[in-house]
Order: structure tokens, then sequence, then C-alpha cells
């Protein structure tokens, strides 16, 4: 049993999460903590709202509330989408919270200590019109290295290049649309990342052969094009004050915090038991632990470069992460989401229209590993009617009815197998092999596809064994059949748990039995599970496990939600 701590990137409180943001790095940190569980490891799984910056000020003034009252509301709304979406997070916490406060001081602390925080004059645009010095995203421009010309003062989400608001070219302020902005000077704190280079390339070197493509080229880009002094601090009213003599006005910048929020958030979890539960056993000298972080790709250089600088900066045996998986993004329907312009499924319409496990297969399935991928209404549809109904739903009503209608409600006697069972078996056991080493090894495209490839031989087996015809001549053996049918109902929901968990459930309330979350999936050997039910257990045939979506209902959708452009 290992420990294994799990943490997804932190959503933004002002944002609206919409399906990119779930299959990014949300409903995938999920399926790997459920699925880490069931394989009977101890997973703390953390996630929580990132709470600090202007954005959370600009917010807050245009809903004309005050700004902690603005995160106490918007707190709520994420959680319930997570809730909603099933995530079994352990702790949703949040990054302004005094447990973060207080480890955020002593990591400072510590840097400064180290020698490793400098002081520096630094030019920040103000805008006029605004009346406030304009912090990094809300500063548009075009960006000097690639040319996008709708890049953020801090990060060109197009090249991924991390930016100082002044870089960009024809710079307006993002809250007015106004140009008129100046450059005034002020005193800041940076993190000195070119004095923890050495410390930082010996330890990223050690993640080479384990990190996926995706993380580990940016780290290395950015390494190449050489680190700078990062500034740490805004002048800003949201946030934590800065501990240091003539810095008390300003806060800490979101993003010094944010990730150290993983630690303070872990600490909000422990402070409510204290008596079981220590923040320290996962965060310090964690060679027991092992570190599993989701982000999109954008987040990569934060959680590869600065983050581990800061902490390797304190001197502190600071557990840091041991295999980043980056995502790249879901397009929908062609194009970008987008709140603004109304455009694309955000979770909270996507669970009024379907329950959350359509989306969780049909993400997963699709999750933009190595490229991105699309999010249509077609594709959707198609997944759903063809894998979640053809295939999974279609077999368990096909073998509850007609064992319901042919023998009754209770599981037919086992008989002994036979090639076509031995056949199945040894075919299961091989997708189950491939699908339980793609979980673990974080490749969930693959894990689905073999997910899927199980159900395929469920249907298969029956076709083969057709125990409708198979009932008039040999009825024991039309029995046995179905018997070992309802034993792959069993094996399916097991297998299914970590994408879909209320399918799961709902296909073994079916049975009368449980999830076992805490190791379901230990050493799962098909031959074993095969004979669970020997017979004379009572079963109920229920509702089918899924709609199908009609092509009226699919074009609703996208008249709905708006299709490319
Ligand atoms: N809130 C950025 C994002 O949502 C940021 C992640 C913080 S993780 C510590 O993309
Ligand atoms: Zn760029």
């Amino acid at each position: 049993m290992k420990k294994i701590l799990v943490t997804s990137a932190l959503p933004y409180i002002n944002g609206v999460p919409h399906l990119g943001h779930m299959v990014g790095c949300l409903l995938p940190s999920d399926v790997y903590a459920r699925f880490m569980r069931m394989m009977g490891h101890e997973v703390l799984y953390i996630v929580g709202t990132d709470e600090h910056g202007t954005t959370s000020e600009v917010g807050a003034l245009k809903a004309g509330m005050d700004v902690q009252a603005y995160c106490d509301m918007n707190h709520e709304r994420h959680y319930k989408t997570y809730k909603d979406f099933n995530l079994s997070f352990d702790y949703f916490g949040r990054t302004s919270s005094e447990q973060n406060k207080e480890i955020t001081y002593q990591i400072f602390e510590a840097l400064d200590k180290n020698g490793f925080i400098e002081e520096r004059e630094v030019k920040q645009v103000y805008s006029i019109d605004d009346k406030m010095f304009l912090a990094d995203r809300y500063i548009t421009g075009t960006c000097p290295y690639c040319g996008y010309e709708k890049a953020r003062g801090d990060q060109c989400e197009n090249c991924t290049k991390v930016l100082e608001p002044t870089d960009l070219i024809n710079p307006k302020s993002s809250i007015s649309g106004s140009t008129n902005l100046e450059v005034r000077t002020s005193k800041h704190l940076f993190l000195n990342l070119p004095k923890i280079e050495p410390k930082l390339r010996e330890w990223l070197k050690t993640k080479e052969a384990f990190w996926p493509d995706v993380a580990y080229s940016i780290a290395l880009k950015w390494l190449k094009e050489g680190l700078q002094p990062r500034c740490i601090t805004r002048d800003l009213k949201w946030g934590f004050n800065v501990p240091k003599k003539g810095y008390e006005d300003k806060v800490f910048y979101v993003w010094f915090d944010a990730p150290i929020g993983y630690i303070g958030i872990t600490k909000q979890w422990s402070d409510e038991k204290p008596e079981d539960r220590n923040w320290k056993d996962w965060w310090f000298e964690g060679n027991d632990v092992y570190y599993v972080e989701f982000m999109g790709k954008d987040n990569v250089p934060y959680h590869s470069i600065t983050f581990p600088a800061t902490l390797l900066g304190t001197g502190m045996d600071f557990k840091k992460v041991d295999y980043l998986k980056g995502f790249s993004y879901l397009t929908y329907e062609g194009g970008k989401f987008s709140k603004s312009e109304n455009r694309g499924v955000f979770a909270g319409d996507a669970i009024s229209e379907f329950k959350a496990d359509y989306w969780r297969y049909f993400l997963m399935s699709n999750v933009p590993e190595s490229s991105d991928s699309s999010f249509t209404f077609d594709l959707f549809s198609g997944v759903v009617n063809k894998d979640l109904n053809g295939v999974l739903g279609n077999f368990v009503s096909r073998v509850l009815k007609m064992t319901a209608s042919k023998i009754g409600n209770t599981v037919p006697a086992k008989g002994a197998f036979e090639t076509l069972e031995n056949e199945m078996i040894k075919n299961l056991q091989t997708h189950v092999d491939l699908y339980l080493k793609y979980m673990n090894e974080l490749e969930f495209r693959k894990a689905l596809a073999e997910l899927r490839a199980v159900w395929v031989e469920g249907n298969n087996y029956i076709t083969a064994s057709e125990p409708w015809t198979v009932i008039k001549e040999d009825p024991k053996r039309a029995g046995a059949i179905l018997n070992v049918c309802i034993n792959l109902i069993r094996i399916f929901a097991i297998l299914n748990f970590p994408v879909m968990p209320e399918t799961a459930e709902n296909m073994l309330a079916r049975l009368n039995l449980k999830i076992d979350e805490r190791s379901g999936l230990k050493d799962f050997n098909v031959s074993d599970e095969m004979v669970f039910f020997k017979g004379g257990e009572s079963f109920e045939v229920g509702e089918a496990l899924f709609e199908r979506i009609s092509p009226e209902r699919v074009e609703e959708l996208k008249a709905k939600y708006g299709s490319a452009k």
C-alpha cells in the first residue's frame, strides 16, 4: 500500500467551470483518486478554490459585493458543481484560509532568510480611467513572442510563454477597454529563480524518465529560455499582506500563494480532525508519499518550475510533485468555450441536461492527453448512444430482463465453464490487465478504450452463447450462461466505478450489492470474480441505465449552447 497525494489545479473562484476545465484537470484527478483507492492505496485528494488576485476584486466590484462575501458565495457554487460531478475529494478548501496564510508566511520567511528574495523597483501599469494598478490578466495586448493579439499580461495562452504586463505590445485595460494607461514605479519583492536554478535542475533531472512529454518538455523549454527573477508581490488589497517591513500594504501575488494552497488546504483538512490527521505526514520528508498533480498545460510552468523552486528555496524537506499530468485543451464545436459569448457547455448546465456519468465517460474517453480534443454534440451523442446505451446499457438490461422473464428474479445456478466461457474469461483478463495498467500509468484514453473492450466481450459472449435459443433444449445450460452474464454485470460495475461511480452503484444495487471503494480492484482476477454469484441470489431488473439522445435533441442542444463560428 502506498500513500498517494492527488491534487488538481485549483479553479479561480470567479470563473465558471466548463467542460474544458472538467476534463483538463478535475475529472482525471478524481478518476485517478478513485482508482487508486480501489487499488487499496491510501489516497489524499485535495481540491479547492484559488481566491486571491485582481480577478476576485473585479468580480466582487461588478457584483457589488465585498470581496470576502463574494468569495464565500462563489466557493459554495464551485463546491456544489464539483459535487454534482461526483468528485471525491477528501477536502475542498480555499487558498484564502488562515491555514494557507500561516504556511505562505513560513515559506516566504524561509526564502527570505535563505537569500532568495530580493527587492526591485518595478514599472507597473496604472489605469488612469480605472483608478487602479492593472495587474497581469487585466491587461491585454499583442504577445511579443508569437504575435497573438489577445495575450494577457501574465501569460500568452497561445504560446504559453509567461509574460510581464509591460511586455505586451499595444496594451489596454480589459476592465474598461481604456488605453489611457501609464507606467508607474514602485518597489516589489522578487523570488530569485536563477539563484535556485541549480537545485531545481538537479531535481527536475530526476523526473525526466517519468513525467509525460507534455509536462517535461514545457519545463525544459522554460529552463532553456533562462529563468528570470519573478515578482511575487502586488499592489492590491485582496490577498495575504506581505509580512515584511515596507511592504505591509502590498499582498502576495496570487500565483505565489495558490500552489502553496495545496498545503494550506491539506492543513484545513487536518485541522478538522487533528486527532487522526496530520498534514505534515503528507508534506514533509515524504519518501513514503507519491504526489500526482493534474493540470492544463498553461499551468505546467508554475508547477514544474516556480512552485518546486519555491519549496526548494525554503531548504525544508517539502514534498514535491512526483508525477505531473498536463493536459491540452478541449474545443467546443470547433471553437472556444466562452462565457461572455454564451458558447459552450458550462458545468452547471451540463448536469441539468444529463447525469454526471454521461459527461464523465465521454470526457474521459476523449481526454486531451497528447493533443487537443473536441467536444461536439454529434460526438457526444454518438458515444452515449453507441458505447453507453448500445454496449453497456444494452448488455445489462438484456441480461436482467431475459433472466427475469425466462427464469425469474433470482440468479440462475452456476454451471461448469465450457470453451466459450474459458475463452471469454481469457480475453477479459487481457483487457482488464491493460485497463489497470493504463490507469496506473495515467494513460486515460487507452484505459477507457480497454474498459469499453471489456463491455464488448460481454456482448460478444451473449451473442455467441445464445441463451434465448439454448433455453428451449437445455434450460440448465441457459441458466448457467445467464449466471455468467450476471457475474459480468458485477464485474463491469466494479471496473466502471472510477469513471462512472453512479452507474456502477446503480448496477450493483440491482444485484443488492455495494461497491468496495477501498480495494475493490486490488488483484482483480476475472476467474475468481466470475464465480461470485453461485445462484439463488435475488436481483431487480431496473430501468434502462442510460437514455438515448435523438438527432432532434442534438439539434436542440446545439441551438441552446451555441455552435461553431
Ligand atoms: N487558478 C489557474 C487555472 O485555473 C490557477 C491554478 C492554480 S493551481 C495552484 O488555470
Ligand atoms: Zn505568445
